[in-house]
């Protein structure tokens, strides 16, 4: 099949992929930008090859010198990790073409979830609760209104081509939609070029949680419960957890089902996840699905003791999974604090610079998924998540109760981090009963979230 992976990303999940390779027997082959020379992933992996300057365009997402790369070392593999090229159906493609696998789903899989109208169509099909609204684009304004009458106010509509939160307009009332229509289409057509909308019930102070799941190339798919991801601000999540405090069994037995009910449809390979939007009735709707590993999958892999990148690597390899899904269970609380380099007192503006002092916390339950080190020099030019701190605990107290002192703990000396910030919010009494939605963050610390730069 394969004996050597070329991994197309950087930091802390380039270096995750070469551990989980190097377990499972593989070489790997490291690609770095400029800025990327003293990159703890470059060290760690079998072989490297610069592939050009600073600028992702002219590396990490440059599909072109990736492929060269692998060419030239002879990897017959390649892990795009999340970000950069992990979902795009034309490099997947590409990939294949070269006679080299793509660690993730095919390409068709790919470019059919990532439009956001086939994807809803999809999930329609299989039985996925999905938001009221229309069906695929809605073309007039006249036709909105409709729409907003059947289902009832508020409505949201979302540019077809938006994504990351880009392109939404919530509507209230008749005369809201009438100005919002106009206005999201203009928007859209100026920022996407492209003016569709389609429209929604609005869904009120929901959580978002997500199920973890993972299909091979014999016909099995299993789901890994939920991750709860809802303390998020302007859509760049940082803190996961699971169980979700709105969680209960039988939900997660009925969500865990809708998601492979939605793999399945499309016979999806590798690891996936089904992203919901749950109201406090526990009613769940399809959001997206994401085709890729995600930032947060170190806590599905606490809770349920698996790991989802050699899983994901296996299954590439054609290798059948030999899970029973009622032995996939919770084994654990887990909480994930995304920690970046980033000043929250100044609008959480990326600070890049030297790690002049670090200290990592540890003890019993405490994973720490990082790749800077002391003396490291954050780069400017890519995102600023430089840690991810997971603990886990028997139940959500103890996880929490590990988490303050592993925060604690922490210590990055030489620039701001968001270390502080987390403390606040373990400090919240609304987090700590968990009792929190996706504008938890906007409404509890709005001076911090709305304050911009001076
Ligand atoms: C929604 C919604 C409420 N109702 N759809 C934001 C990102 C995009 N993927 C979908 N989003 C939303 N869609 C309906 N019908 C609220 C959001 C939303 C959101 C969702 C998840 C996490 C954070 C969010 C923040 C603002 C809005």
């Amino acid at each position: 099949m394969f004996n050597k992976v070329l991994i197309a990303n950087r930091g802390e999940i380039a270096l995750r992929v070469i551990r989980a390779c190097k377990e499972l027997g593989l070489q790997t082959v490291a690609v770095y930008s400029e800025a990327d020379r003293d990159a703890l992933h470059v060290r760690f992996a079998d072989e490297d090859v610069c592939i050009g300057p600073p600028s992702p365009m002219e590396s990490y997402l440059d599909m072109k010198k990736i492929i060269a790369a692998a060419e030239v070392t002879n990897a017959g593999a390649i892990h795009p990790g999340y970000g950069f090229l992990a979902e795009n159906a034309d490099f997947a493609e590409v990939c294949e073409s070269c006679g080299i696998t793509f660690i993730g789903p095919t390409p068709d899989q790919i470019r059919q979830l990532g439009d956001k109208v086939k994807a809803k169509e999809l999930m329609t099909k299989a039985g996925v609760p999905c938001t009221p609204g229309s069906e695929g684009i809605v073309a007039t304004y006249d036709d909105a209104v409709g729409i907003a009458e059947q289902i009832g106010y508020p409505v949201i509509l979302k540019a077809v081509a938006g994504g990351g939160g880009k392109g939404m307009r919530v509507c209230n009332d008749k005369a809201e939609l009438e100005r919002g229509f106009r206005l999201c289409s203009t928007e859209a057509a100026n920022s996407f070029n492209n003016p569709d909308l389609y429209m929604e019930k609005f869904i009120i102070e929901p959580h978002h949680v997500e199920i973890q799941i993972i299909g091979d190339t014999h016909g099995n798919f299993y789901h890994f419960g939920e991750r709860d991801c809802s303390i998020q601000r302007r859509h760049q999540k940082l803190i996961e957890e699971t169980p979700s405090p709105l969680m209960t069994d039988e939900l997660r037995a009925k969500m865990g089902e809708a998601a492979i009910r939605g793999a399945k449809v499309v016979n999806y390979r590798g690891v996936g996840t089904i992203e919901f939007l749950v109201n406090s009735n526990l009613e769940f709707y399809f959001m997206e699905m994401n085709t890729r590993i995600q930032v947060e999958h170190p806590v599905t892999e606490e809770a349920f003791e698996v790991d989802l990148i050699k899983d994901q690597i296996k299954v590439a390899m054609g290798e059948k999974l030999t899970y029973n899904q009622d032995d996939l269970k919770h084994k654990w609380a887990v909480i994930e604090c995304r920690i970046n380099a980033e000043d929250v007192e100044k609008d959480f503006r990326p600070t890049p610079g030297k790690l002049t002092g670090l200290h990592v916390p540890g003890g019993p339950g405490v994973r720490v998924d990082k790749a800077v080190y002391t003396g490291y020099s954050i780069p400017p030019y890519y995102d600023s998540m430089i840690a991810k701190l997971i603990v886990k605990g028997r139940d959500r107290a103890e996880a929490m109760l590990k988490m303050k002192n592993a925060l604690s703990e922490f210590i990055i000396e030489g620039i701001p981090t968001t270390i502080p910030f987390h403390q606040e919010i373990f400090e919240h009494p609304d987090f700590i009963a968990g009792n929190y939605d996706i504008a938890f963050l906007e409404t509890r610390f709005k001076k911090k979230i709305e304050e911009t730069v001076k």
